[in-house]
């Protein structure tokens, strides 16, 4: 059974995804969008009530295998939505919402077997005559992808991988975006940790023509965030606010044309880091589902 006291293994995880696809058979529905390099299922959830006039949102989770409470957002999302759909407010019902909390579930299965602080996904590279293992997914997107930041050494944290959508993962997920029939205008990827909400671009010291209502949308999704739980999220764009990274998923999603690409780096502010306890799980839910909130009332008004 899925609870949000503790961190889940993959498994449960789609095993909740499935249940409630099985509950609420008029709104949810699950699909694999492709498979791991180990061969898991990379499942997406959809809630849809159908109305052709709905904007699209696409969210994930876990790109980083040691970010737990990713995965642990994106599920209370998805379960505060379906269960409750019905009495939801109209900017929340007149979305498509397209989850996929575990989009690197080789790794994410990985740090709970072997390596807690694991980050990349699991397939190996060779490396003259060494071997390592993983690529960094969040710098295998086709955008910008091997410019700073990132690293073409495979034994590094920030591998590229050898081209852009080398990794099945992250192609996956590219694929799903770009044939989707949805059209998607916003694409928000929860990472920890830090307390950020940040706008592209990622790869280095720029911004888009519309960054000053990103900077503003985020404001305000911040500040419900600190309404709800009183946790303070800094706004600012990728490169400016943390370092310059290339090939990151935001920024693929801008340059797609996605108007709100957002990457929010989740509690705490590296007290825990990573490893954050269990009772944070609930507040850190809780208070991103107001931000979310207030990103769906946007696109009711744009
Ligand atoms: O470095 C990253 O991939 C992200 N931070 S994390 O600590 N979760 O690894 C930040 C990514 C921000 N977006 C881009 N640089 N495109
Ligand atoms: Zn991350």
């Amino acid at each position: 059974r899925m609870t949000w006291k503790q961190y889940h293994r993959l498994e449960d995880i789609h095993g909740f995804m499935d249940y409630l696809a099985k509950t609420y058979p008029k709104i949810v529905s699950v699909n694999s969008i492709g498979k791991s390099y180990e061969g898991r299922d990379l499942k997406v959830l959809r809630i849809s009530d159908g109305k052709p006039s709905n904007k699209a949102v696409f969210i994930d989770g876990g790109i980083h295998a040691r970010e737990w409470i990713s995965p642990a957002t994106v599920t209370y999302f998805i379960n505060q939505i379906a269960e409750n759909f019905d009495e939801e407010s109209d900017d929340i019902r007149d979305i498509d919402w397209y989850f996929l909390p575990v989009v690197n579930p080789d790794g994410y299965e990985y740090t709970h077997i072997k390596d807690r602080l694991w980050r990349k996904n699991r397939k190996p590279a060779v490396y003259g005559v060494r071997q390592c293992v993983g690529t960094d997914l969040n710098r295998n997107f086709g955008y910008r992808w091997g410019g700073k930041g990132s690293s073409s050494n495979p034994c590094s944290e920030i591998y590229r991988g050898n081209r852009a959508f080398s990794e099945p993962e992250s192609r996956a997920v590219s694929e799903f975006i770009k044939t989707s029939a949805a059209n998607f205008s916003a694409y928000l990827t929860y990472h920890s940790y830090g307390q950020y909400l940040l706008y592209p671009w990622g790869y280095d010291n720029a911004v888009p023509p519309d960054h000053k209502e990103l900077d503003l949308v985020g404001k305000n999704i911040a500040a419900a965030i600190q309404a709800t739980g009183g946790s303070k999220y800094s706004v600012g764009s990728s490169s400016g606010l943390l370092y310059p990274a290339s090939g990151g998923s935001d920024d693929w999603a801008k340059g797609q044309g996605i108007k709100y690409a957002y990457t929010i780096e989740l509690s705490d502010t590296g007290r825990h880091g990573f490893v954050l306890p269990t009772t944070f799980i609930e507040p850190v839910a809780r208070e991103s589902l107001s931000g979310l909130r207030v990103l769906a009332a946007q696109l009711r008004k744009n």
